[in-house]
Formats: C-alpha cells, structure tokens, sequence
C-alpha cells in the first residue's frame, strides 16, 4: 500500500488513556435528554436567566432563547416569538441544541500533526499560541513563497464567515462552500438569469397565503426548515392543494392531494409538459406574460411537441394526471409557490431545471405576488470601521478559465483539482483553512478530495467536533459552540427585514475558543490588527447596532428587532411597472445570458444514463431530528433517531429475497462499498427502481462515540457526479447501487486466505 503523507487520524488516539477513560464515565449521562445533571430537580423558567441567541444546527437561523439555572446549567432552548424564522417555536434540531454543547466527544484543545520516525502520525495537545502559530507562520510562508492566493478556503455557515473575514484581510478570496455547488448554486445561476433576483434564504415562498404549493422534489417535513414547515401546516388548515412530484412518498406526499411518482431524472419533461399544457390550453396569464416577460414566442414555439403524451414516455406520469395538475396551478394563479428547492444538485442539468420552474411561475403570473414568491428584504448591517480589503491577484473565479461561467461562487471541486498539480492549473493552490464544513461527508468523488488532502502542504480545521474532516488536519482548532460565543448578527431576508443577536448564555466548555477570537489571534500574528480592532466581538455588535437604531444592551434584553420595510411593498402591485436586473429589463422566459454563455436559451429534456442491471438509483434526502452528519452524535437527536435504513420497494425486496430489518452492505457502480451494514426497509413508498436512504450517517470516526458505525453513508456511494457546465454544481443522484447480503469484509478475508 502507497504510503499516504497525511494519514488519516482518529483523534481518539489522543492522551489515549484519559479519553478512553472520560469517555466511559460521561456516557451514560450522554444519553440523558439534556446531558449534564439535567435530568434533576424540575425549575421554572422565572428561576433561571434567558439570554438570546439564534441557532446554527441548520442554516435557518432561528432566533431563540437559552435558558440557565442557577448552578449555571443549560436547561433549555426555546423561540423567540418576535422572530420571524421561528415564530417561538424551534424544530426538533434546535430543541435538541443544547446536546452540541453537552456533547463529551467534543473537541477539548487545539491539536498538532506530529510525524514520528517510523512515519507514522498522531495529535499531539497544543496550547492556543503553539496552534495560532502554526497556522499563522504557515500563512506567511505561502505568502512569501507563492502568494496569498494559493491560500484556500473551505467553509460553511456563522464560523465560515469569520474565516473568510481573514481570508479577505489577508488577501485571498479562493473560497468555496459544500453549500453552493453540491447545494443551491444551480438555483442562484437560474433565478439570476430569469428575474435577475435570487430566492435567498429562507426562500421568499409566500406559502402562509398560498392556494396551491407545488413540491419538486422539496421535501419540506422531513427537511425541517422551520418557518417553511409551519407554514405549509398552515396551508394545510387553510385548505390549500398540495402537489408532490418525487419518486419517493414524502412526508409532504402523505399531506398531498397529488402525488406524482415520477420516474427520477425526467423532471424537466414533466415542468416543460406543464408549460406546454399552460400556453396550449391558453390558461397562462396573459396581461403579465405581455407586460413583464421577454422570449413568449420563442418559448409556446419550443415546447409545440412536448405534450403530455410525450411526457408520459419520459416520466411515467399520466397524461391526465399532468394536464389536471397544470389546470390546478392555472385555477389558482398567481397564488401558487412553484418551489425553487433548495438542495437541487440533482443530474447536472440543474440550473435548466430550476429555469424551467421559474418560467413555470412566470406564466402563471405569479412571482412577486400574494401566495407565490414574495419581494423579500434583509437590513444592511454596516461594516465595522476598517480599511478596505486588500485585491488579491486572482482568485476563485480565475481559477475557471471561462468554465462554469454562470458560477456566483467558489466551486469546491475546482479549488480541488488546483490544489492538485497533474491537474495543471493556471494557479496552484498550496494550503488550506477548512471551517464549519465536513468535507469527507459533504463531497462527492472521494478519490479526488483524497488526492487533494494529499497534495496540499498544509490544512488546518476549525471544527466543534472530532468529524472526519479533522482527521486530515494539521492543525485542529476546537471552536465553542454556537451556545458559547458572539457572533454575527443576523440579519437574514424575510417578509420585513429584522436583526437577531447571539450572545454566550454559558462560558466556553474545554479550551474551545469563539472564531472571532481565533481569526483575531491570527490577523495579529500576520500585522493586520486594522481588520481587528477590538478586544471584544461585543464591540463590534454594540457599533453596528447602534448604526441602526439599536444597542447589543436594548438586543440583550429583546434578542430580535424588526424593522420597517424601506424598499416598496412585499407584493408586485396589480399592473405595476417593474424593471427587472436582466439584460432585457424583463422576466426572461427565453434567457439571453445563457444563450451569450453558449447555453440552452430555453431547456431542452436530454435523457439521463440508467442504472444497469439488478442496480438501483440511489437518491437520498433528510430526517426531521437530524442536520446532515452534524448531529448524529448529539445525544438528544440520536436518541430520536440513531441510524438511517435504506427503502426498497417490496417488487425489488421479493426479488432479493430481503426482509424488513434485515442489514445489507450496498454497492455501487464503480464497486465502492459502504463501510457499515444497513437495515432494509420495505415500503411501497419508494418506487422500484431507485432505492432512498438519509444522508448523514455511517461516522467512520469512533471518537464520535454514539454516531460511529450507524447506518450507512449515501456519501460513500457518490464517487460519481454530473457537473452542471453553467454553474458547476456536482449533480449527485447519478449513482446505482446494489445490494451485498453478505459481510463483504469477510469475502475479502477468505479471498486472502
Ligand atoms: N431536518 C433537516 N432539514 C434540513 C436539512 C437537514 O440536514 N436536516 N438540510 C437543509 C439543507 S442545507 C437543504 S439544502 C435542504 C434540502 O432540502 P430539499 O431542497 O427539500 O431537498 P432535496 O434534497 O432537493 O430533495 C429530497 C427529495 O427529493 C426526492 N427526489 C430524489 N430524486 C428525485 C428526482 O429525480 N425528482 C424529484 N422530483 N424528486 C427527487 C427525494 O425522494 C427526497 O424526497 O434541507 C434543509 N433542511
Ligand atoms: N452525499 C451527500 N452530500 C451532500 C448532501 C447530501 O444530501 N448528500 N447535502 C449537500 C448540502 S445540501 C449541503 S448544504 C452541504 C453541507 O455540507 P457541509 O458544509 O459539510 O455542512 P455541515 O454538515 O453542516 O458541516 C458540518 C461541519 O461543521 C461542524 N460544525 C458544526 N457547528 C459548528 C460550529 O459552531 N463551529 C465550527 N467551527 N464548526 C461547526 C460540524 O462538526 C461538521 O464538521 O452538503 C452537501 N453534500
Ligand atoms: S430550522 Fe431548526 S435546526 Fe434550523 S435553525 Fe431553526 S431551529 Fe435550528
Ligand atoms: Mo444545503
């Protein structure tokens, strides 16, 4: 076997004795359902102190409340009932917050890489200066020898932010985020082209006032993003229709008045069907059509021949079934959210999918009104003093050379492939900074993020948890968590613009330390102190709040102000001119930045390869109590839910021979296995060709003591992905699996024998 320069490491190898040690006696108060102590004595809430926050087990950002008795204990997290992501109420995630905090598997100090003679490595405990050190020196060598530049970023939400807020000081802006290309970017490309406006976050789906909600795919329910869900409950009580478009009956499938089981990859046949059916049926709403579209003509021309019996071919769906669905949508215009999604990495041809459904709104008169998408705002939060950011001599977008020009951020496989030198990029990139983003779980092609993690001279990682990632760090920085620390404000788009404030409600546990802090050491050690100068994040909040009207002393006491809209009306008002940030200052149906780019004006269905035979298409999506790989080791959520199953449809399991419960290993095309067996569920609610399962599970770190070995990782069977070539996103559903009865370690061991 080659010998790897950047072992893996299991950080459980750390002061072996007094882990090992720790960890069995604070397990089995792991497992109580608010950790530490808490299963004692009852308190009410007038006996404890309450001090705000917002949440950041998902991207959501729910404001709340975090509640502290006494002895100084977390009790309890709860919604703040002035804000508007929340409402007051958090989702099982939030609730289950405080398990981040409580968490024993924790990161406890900074760690070093150490190479001993026989090559073989393990963290070693640092001190704080060692590790900043470390990381800083390494900064200025990669300066010094290839330029700022060549200094990359990975990162993911609030401790991301501050990462990049270095990274800018310091003069590098080649960043990317498992957020954008293996996420939302397809839709940010689409949007933009069509309305010259992004959907945002949280997306402005008007579904509080909607008469019909139409789901592609979003499986909102089991994605839990909060206000959303609420919602889409409310919508229910209101009578609103429900349509479902997923091969797999989703929770929100099961609150539906349609389902459309559709065969995967053959969504955009069924949108353009749609389409077809609007503007042949003559049920498209002309007035706003006339008065605010661009390429009409163009598009009733393009889609002539794409019935529904065409359709049909294509997706399996009933002809009947697709024209009664569009005349659905056309009795209740402009009242209907077609939903963007959010996670719509899916074939590769996913920002033409994503165009589709805004056309799709357009024709029913639809964006910018009540029910549909509303006009969202955010208040501009003004930069703390400090001198312009220095222009660094290339950065992500250069690396690209014309590839994926509709791409609005870093592309995470492309800051890979230039960290790699047979890839022979114009620009090398020779380190890497990685914070809040669990690149081995997140990313598809495992070979090539492997090869990557290889090439680059140094990583480090700022992380609450000991998840894969740190594994290939050199120097591990253990942030707080989001209960410990200043932050950022919030200050997210909604229906009214408003502010939310995050504050420690406990001292940090450990040696971990808050970002801000950390990326501050750093600034000083490289000389930029003018992009740092405070001595306290509270500082900076209390400046910035005092520029809009408020003080972190008035927001310690309110967690979230809302204030008044200033840029027009939530809603497009009936006939009101608008000019909208594309080329043709119009809703462009037939997409003049995409025919510029060299790419479908309109799109078109191109077929999709099959699985071969006895494989299945892997899809895949998420649990209610868990976010991605993050949570599964937190106590309270794993007492909800500790490992995934993989849905087969009963046609198949009978094929198979395969039980309810039964524990399979899965293969894939390429013959990557899982690394863990995982239980079978047998459900009519996954269709026949394709097996389900959820993302997040099958840790193949032990240090994560509950989450280790539970279930399996879709991740592990994604070593192959479709690139979107306008934006770059890594479309992941293009991967077959089959299934291993038997425990394929033990073939291999008889193989050897
Ligand atoms: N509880 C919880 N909620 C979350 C998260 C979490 O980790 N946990 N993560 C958040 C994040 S970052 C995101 S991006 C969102 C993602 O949430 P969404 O945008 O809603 O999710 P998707 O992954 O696009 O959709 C998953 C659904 O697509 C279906 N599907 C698979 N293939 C196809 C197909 O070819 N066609 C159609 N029509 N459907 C298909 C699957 O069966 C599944 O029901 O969730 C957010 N909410
Ligand atoms: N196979 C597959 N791949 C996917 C997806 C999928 O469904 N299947 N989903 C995709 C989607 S939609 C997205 S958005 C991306 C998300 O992918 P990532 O960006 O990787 O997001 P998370 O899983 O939320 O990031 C987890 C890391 O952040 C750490 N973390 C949590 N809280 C904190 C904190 O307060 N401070 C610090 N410093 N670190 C913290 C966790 O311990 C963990 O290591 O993954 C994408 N990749
Ligand atoms: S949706 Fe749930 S996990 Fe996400 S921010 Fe809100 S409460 Fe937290
Ligand atoms: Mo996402």
């Amino acid at each position: 076997r080659m010998k790897t320069r950047r072992q893996f490491i299991k950080i459980s190898a750390v002061g072996a004795g007094v882990a090992a040690l720790g960890l069995h006696s604070l397990k089995v108060k792991g497992l109580s359902l608010f950790g530490e102590d808490s299963a004692e004595e009852p308190v009410s809430d007038e006996e404890m102190t309450a001090t705000p926050t917002y949440c950041e087990v998902c991207f959501w950002k729910c404001a709340a409340w975090t509640y502290v008795d006494k002895k100084g204990r977390l009790r309890k997290i709860i919604g703040n009932k002035n804000d508007p992501h929340s409402n007051g109420r958090l989702c099982p995630r939030g609730t289950g917050g405080v398990g981040m905090y409580n968490d024993e598997d924790r990161l406890k100090t900074p760690l070093i890489r150490v190479t001993r003679k026989d090559g073989s490595q393990y963290f070693r405990k640092a001190t704080w200066d060692e590790a900043l050190d470390k990381v800083a020196g390494k900064m200025q060598e990669v300066a010094d020898k290839y330029g700022k530049e060549a200094f990359g970023l990975f990162n993911h939400g609030t401790p991301g932010g501050h990462l990049e807020h270095l990274m800018r000081a310091y003069g590098s802006e080649t960043n990317a985020e498992p957020a954008y290309a293996q996420c939302r970017g397809p839709r940010s490309a689409a949007y933009y082209a069509t309305y010259g406006a992004y959907i945002g976050s949280p997306e402005c789906t008007d579904i509080r006032d909607t008469k019909c909600l139409v789901l592609i795919g979003s499986h909102i329910g089991e994605n839990m993003h909060n206000s959303q869900v609420q919602e889409m409950s409310h919508a229910i009580d209101q009578k609103a229709t429900i349509i479902t478009v997923d091969p797999r009956f989703s929770t929100a499938a099961s609150k539906a008045q349609f389902w459309l089981p559709i065969k995967p990859s053959t969504d955009i046949a069924l949108i353009m069907a749609w389409i077809h059916v609007l503007i042949y049926e003559d049920i498209y709403n002309k007035d706003y059509v006339k008065k605010y579209t661009f390429g009409f003509d163009r598009l009733k021309e393009h889609v002539k021949d794409m019935t529904p019996e065409w359709a049909y071919g294509i997706t399996t769906i009933e002809p009947n079934l697709i024209r009664k669905t569009a005349r659905e949508m056309a009795g209740f215009a402009p009242a209907v959210v077609i939903h963007p999604g959010r996670h719509v990495v899916w074939y590769g041809d996913d920002s033409q999918r994503e165009r589709a459904l805004g056309i799709l709104t357009a024709l029913l008169g639809a964006w910018g009104k009540r029910g549909s998408l509303y006009l969202p705002e955010a208040k501009a939060i003004p930069h703390f003093p400090q001198p312009p950011y220095p222009k660094p001599k290339w950065n992500w977008k250069d690396l690209l050379e014309g590839r994926f020009p509709l791409a609005s951020m870093g592309i995470t496989t492309e800051i890979m492939k230039a960290s790699i030198p047979r890839y022979k990029y114009k620009h090398q990139i020779k380190a890497w900074l990685v914070g809040g983003t669990n690149l081995p779980i997140s990313m598809p092609d495992k070979p090539l993020l492997k090869e990557a993690i290889e090439a680059v001279e140094f990583i480090a990682v700022m992380d609450t948890m000991p998840m894969e990632v740190t594994g290939f760090a050199d120097v591990v920085l253990p942030e707080t968590t989001y209960l410990e620390r200043y932050d950022f404000i919030r200050a997210a788009q909604n229906r009214i613009p408003s502010v939310a404030l995050r504050m420690p409600a406990v001292s940090p546990k450990y040696d971990s330390k808050p970002a801000w802090w950390i990326v501050k050491q750093i600034g000083e050690r490289l000389g930029l102190h003018a992009y740092f100068n405070y001595d306290d994040y509270s500082e900076v909040l209390d400046w910035q709040f005092k520029q809009i009207g408020t003080s972190l002393e008035e927001m310690k006491k309110i967690g979230v102000k809302k204030f008044p809209r200033v840029n027009g009306p939530l809603y497009l008002g009936d006939d009101e001119d608008y000019e909208f940030n594309t080329n043709t200052g119009k809703i462009e149906l037939y997409s003049t930045e995409f025919a510029d780019a060299g790419f479908d004006p309109i799109p078109v269905y191109k077929p999709h390869p099959e699985p071969p035979q006895n494989f299945y298409r892997l899809i895949y999506g998420r649990a209610p109590m868990h976010t991605f790989s993050r949570t599964i080791n937190n106590h309270n959520l794993w007492d909800l839910m500790k490992e995934n199953s993989v849905w087969v449809n009963p046609v198949v399991a009978d094929l198979w021979g395969l039980k309810n419960d039964e524990k399979v290993w899965l293969k894939n095309q390429d013959g990557a296995i899982t690394d863990f067996p995982v239980k079978v569920r047998v459900t009519e609610r996954i269709r026949w060709d394709s097996v389900y399962m959820v993302h997040g599970f099958g840790h193949s770190d032990k240090k994560l003591s509950r989450a280790y070995g539970r279930g399996a990782s879709d991740e592990k069977m994604i070593t192959h992905y479709a690139q979107d070539p306008i934006m770059g996103g890594t479309g992941m559903r293009v991967n077959f699996v089959t299934f291993l009865k038997e425990n394929p370690e033990k073939n291999r061991e008889e193989a050897k024998a």
